[in-house]
């Protein structure tokens, strides 16, 4: 295959370019194979899997339950894989990656080390061109972009960054090799999902650990362990059900947990506190919904808030370090954490918390880094910054559409998509997860799954009528851009700086990327497009 792929020419192209060897793009090539279609996915890495294949830090896991954040496209594939814990480790995900790209014999079609740079639009001959940094050009009639929404790393540019001496790791390019924290002074910079996994586990043997927080953020515990057997062999037993179930939640997943659908207004504190009381021991997402209203009422979102900050009180001895982890941002406006040990790591004699809000970090230095004038010594320090999420990863290839536009000239002001799946401009390529869509809002193999179907459908169609080009209009493109902010703008959720509205990336535009109508509307939506003969949509 990988030499049929590089024999391609414009007027003998593939069927499909496929970049990236996620989740994504794993289905996406089981697809085109099987409905005998010509494909090849490029991938960067040197293996599958993605999220799961760049984040090996220590504590790195799913936070949407295992049986749920799992293909369902294969329902022998779905019955022989078991999953040994409620929320499946980074390594037992990383297997079940490599598990599906030999079930489905998707390694021959997969060209690993390579990175995609520039895809062209060859508006002559109906044609993409896409070219890797190391020369190689592939050319297919359509191309689905696999690229993932949190996949380009956020280092922020501190002053002397790379004069640091010592060993330093960014969370979402952790190297492959074994990392030791005995005897070490570890500094972690950032208290979001990735610092609150790894922190606990970097604190059991590291000599001392210092965590750099500009915001806490909201965490609930997991209650993480061995998954129930009798559990799975309910869910397995009906396992088709359940997924069902699972696409009418508002975010793809939680249909097994109890669903209550009244205000906290309606609630006398007694009720309230039993009811979030009730959702912390179980743990997890679910707490943000414990009633209806705490996502979209401001007063109710803090009463909600408010019971979180009171656990933090109530597990961190230190008054002082509680009230620094207590954050006071609307609760979900930043993506809420889930955790094991993370406030009683606080307790440990080994770690200290020092807040860098007030004094944001000056510069990193040959020992370590300064803060409010005061210089902190470290043998390791780990970036726990974050992603350049939902466009960077686009960003960074050189995509020309028609009369050369590239997507960066496009997007400068902010990403445009219709569904989050198309761009007017850029005829056939079609953008997994892309922004506009549910995406990170969502449990994404439900999302991802959705995307690949509807774009296998879709060729399916072009073939049907012996078209080339599906293209979105302009005006349909407008109309899905306008739709998503006002949503939006009616929610809580644009209300802090978050990665969501691309605040922590400096220059970004700022606007709400990912569609917070819920899976459920927004997939019938896409259905109903799909049934009306693409409205929305020029093909020719
Ligand atoms: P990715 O897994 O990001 O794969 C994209 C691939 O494209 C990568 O392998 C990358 O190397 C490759 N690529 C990118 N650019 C190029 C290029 N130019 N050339 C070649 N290759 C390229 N979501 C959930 O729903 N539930 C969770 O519990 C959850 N946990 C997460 C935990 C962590 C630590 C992180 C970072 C994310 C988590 N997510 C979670 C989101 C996660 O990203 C998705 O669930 C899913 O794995 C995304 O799959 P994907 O295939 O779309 O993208
Ligand atoms: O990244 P983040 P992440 N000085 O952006 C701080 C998924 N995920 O890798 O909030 C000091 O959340 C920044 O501070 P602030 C999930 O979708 C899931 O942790 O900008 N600090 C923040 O604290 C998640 O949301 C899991 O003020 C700086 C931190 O760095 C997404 O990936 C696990 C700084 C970045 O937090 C990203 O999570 C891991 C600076 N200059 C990831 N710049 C699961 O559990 C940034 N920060 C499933």
């Amino acid at each position: 295959m990988t030499q049929t792929a590089r024999q391609t020419t414009a007027d003998n192209p593939l069927d499909i370019v496929i970049v990236g060897a996620g989740f994504a793009g794993l289905y996406a090539l089981q697809r085109a194979l099987t409905s005998g279609r010509q494909a090849v996915v490029i991938e960067r890495g040197d293996g599958v899997g993605g999220t799961w294949y760049w984040n090996r830090y220590p504590g790195a896991r799913c936070d949407v339950q295992s049986m749920e954040y799992s293909y369902s496209f294969d329902a022998a594939l779905q019955q022989e894989w078991s999953w040994t814990e409620r929320y499946a480790a980074q390594p037992e995900i990383l297997e079940y990656a490599n598990h599906v790209a030999d079930r489905f014999h998707l390694r021959p079609h997969i060209e690993f080390k390579r990175t995609v740079a520039k895809m062209v639009y060859l508006e002559d001959r109906k044609v993409w061109q896409t070219v890797t940094s190391d020369g190689a050009n592939y050319f297919s009639r359509f191309c689905i972009m696999a690229t993932g929404c949190l996949s380009s790393t956020n280092l922020p540019e501190f002053e002397g960054l790379n004069t640091f001496e010592g060993e330093s790791y960014h969370t979402g390019q952790w190297p492959h090799h074994p990392v030791t924290f005995e005897g070490k002074k570890v500094g972690i910079i950032g208290t979001g999902s990735s610092a609150i996994q790894s922190i606990p586990i970097i604190a059991e043997s590291c000599e001392h650990l210092t965590i750099f927080q500009r915001t806490p953020n909201y965490s609930i515990p997991a209650h993480n362990g061995p998954i129930d057997p009798d559990y799975v062999a309910t869910i397995k037993n009906n396992y088709d059900d359940f997924r069902a179930q699972n696409k009418q939640m508002f975010a793809g997943f939680g249909a097994h947990q109890t669903r209550w659908d009244d205000s906290v207004f309606a609630a006398d504190e007694a009720t309230r506190e039993a009811r979030f009381e009730t959702r912390w021991q179980e743990g997890g997402l679910g707490f943000s919904s414990s009633f209806n209203d705490t996502g979209s009422n401001l007063e109710a979102n803090q009463i909600a808030a408010e019971f979180v900050r009171n656990k933090i009180r109530s597990q961190v001895d230190n008054k002082e370090t509680a009230e620094l982890l207590c954050p006071d941002q609307v609760l979900g406006c930043k993506r809420v954490c889930v955790d094991t040990n993370y406030y009683a790591t606080y307790n440990r004699p080994n770690v200290s918390l020092v807040s860098v809000k007030e004094h944001p970090i000056e510069a990193i230095t040959p020992k370590g880094l300064v803060t409010g004038g005061q210089a902190y010594d470290f043998d390791m320090l780990i970036f726990a910054t974050g992603f350049d999420a939902m466009t960077g990863t686009l960003s960074k290839i050189r995509i020309e559409g028609i009369d050369g536009l590239t997507l960066n000239e496009k997007w400068a002001e902010g990403p445009k998509t219709y569904l989050g799946l198309a761009v007017t401009g850029f005829p056939n390529l079609f953008t997994v997860s892309g922004p506009g869509s549910p995406s990170v809002l969502s449990n994404m193999i439900v999302t991802i799954e959705q995307h690949i179907n509807w774009i296998m459908n879709c060729l399916d169609h072009l073939a049907s009528i012996e078209a080339g080009t599906i293209e979105a209009t302009m005006e349909a493109e407008t109309h899905w851009v306008t739709l998503g902010n006002d949503i939006a703008a009616g929610t809580l959720f644009p209300t802090c700086n978050s990665w969501y509205l691309g605040a922590n990336v400096p220059g970004k535009p700022r606007i709400f990327m990912p569609y917070v109508g819920g899976f459920p509307s927004y997939a019938e939506i896409c259905d109903q497009i799909q049934r009306e003969g693409y409205t929305g949509f020029s093909i020719r």
